[in-house]
């Protein structure tokens, strides 16, 4: 992106409101100073399969979001609107993000103070800040497979049955339509698009014959119902397994309270969101203090796990640069918790959490 006032050319973020993944990037475009004169923000909305659309497919082939789309720099005549390149990975975009505008950057419009660099400085905080976020996207740690899996028995799956239910009928309604759409030639895409949007769907499908009867106790099903419950709750139970040591590695990889110690970096913005999914979907509120949040998630995670508390409150307040506390002064909590307190606190995660966790 230039950083000419008068040659900036406009970018346009994909995004959708409640989606996990593109929040990093708008908590990114807080955290810089990026103003909506410079980046537009599109919504996707992927409760009504928005993403599966040919247009949409046509930015994005995986069909996710965040994408930015950047106009290429070189473009000379502003008619020429198909130059553009488009970045299809959280990751990729929030380093964009960050190197398209540096601390002498004098195109800013939210903000007189220069904008921070969010790449870290060295080669070893570089790679531990990319330890961070590998973790995070990994599968292991998907937290979009979890919000579909977040039942381990009857009573979970009767509590998530009235949100997952309309997402996964709109999600699969929206590909049917596009396929019959393509079969009455409304629509002209690959067959290969086709296929995708069959998988797609199958997949939904599978999860939808689940949730569908996700009210019903276990005696009312029939018994292929009952065994795809049974499958169902049984990689429910792995995923929320799996998630134990991911906790256990960031909080040990986190210097805390922040990834990299005091300074916010890009592998922030990650577990920002990441923890946020975590914490909602573990019955945290984004009004709880980092102690309830975690309290939230071990007692979700169950089983007698816990996390190590093994991090100075006051210290971590400090390097947060946050008023210290009247608490006692060798209190000592979770590394996570200490870096959701760290976090919330920033204008950037209250913006764009504004209307709640998600
Ligand atoms: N690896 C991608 C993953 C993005 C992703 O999974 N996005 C989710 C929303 S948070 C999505 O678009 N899901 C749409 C779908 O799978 O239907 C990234 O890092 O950007």
């Amino acid at each position: 992106m230039a950083t000419n006032a008068e040659n900036v050319p406009k970018a346009s973020l994909y995004i959708s409101k409640t989606s996990i993944w593109a929040s990093v990037p708008r908590l990114a475009l807080e955290e810089k100073g990026y103003g909506p004169d410079e980046v537009d923000l599109k919504e996707v909305d992927l409760s009504k399969g928005e993403n599966f659309d040919p247009s949409y497919l046509r930015i994005n082939a995986n069909a996710t979001v965040p994408t930015l789309v950047v106009p290429l720099s070189t473009t000379l005549e502003p008619e020429v609107e198909s130059r553009y390149r488009a970045i299809k990975d959280t990751k990729s975009i929030v380093e964009f993000l960050d190197k398209s505008r540096s601390p002498q950057s004098r195109t800013h419009t939210t903000s007189s103070a220069p904008a921070p660099t969010l790449t870290p400085a060295t080669i070893a905080f570089s790679t531990a800040s990319n330890k961070v976020v590998d973790i995070l996207h990994s599968l292991p740690a998907d937290p979009n497979a979890l919000l579909f899996l977040n039942a381990r028995n009857d009573e979970e799956l009767k509590n998530v049955t009235p949100e997952l239910r309309p997402l996964l009928h709109a999600k699969t309604d929206a590909i049917t339509d596009l396929i019959k759409q393509n079969e009455a030639s409304e629509v002209k895409v690959s067959e290969k698009t086709v296929k995708f949007w069959e998988v797609r769907r199958a997949a939904s499908t599978m999860m939808l014959d689940v949730i569908e009867e996700g009210d019903k106790s276990i005696d009312e099903l029939d018994d292929a119902a009952k065994k795809s419950r049974t499958e169902y709750f049984a990689a429910a139970q792995n995923g929320w397994n799996n998630l134990k040591e991911v906790l256990v590695t960031l909080s040990q990889d986190i210097i805390g309270p922040f990834v990299l110690g005091d300074q916010i970096s890009i592998a922030d913005l990650h577990l920002a969101a990441w923890l946020a999914r975590i914490a909602k979907l573990s019955g945290g509120s984004a009004s709880d203090d980092g102690n309830a949040v975690i309290t939230a998630i071990v007692n979700h995670v169950g089983e007698g796990f816990t996390l190590t508390k093994d991090f100075s409150v006051a210290e971590a307040r400090r390097r947060a640069g946050l008023p210290p506390t009247t608490a006692d002064p060798n209190e000592r909590q979770a590394r996570l918790a200490a870096f959701w307190d760290a976090i919330k606190e920033r204008p950037s995660w209250k913006k764009v959490y504004a209307d709640g966790l998600h």
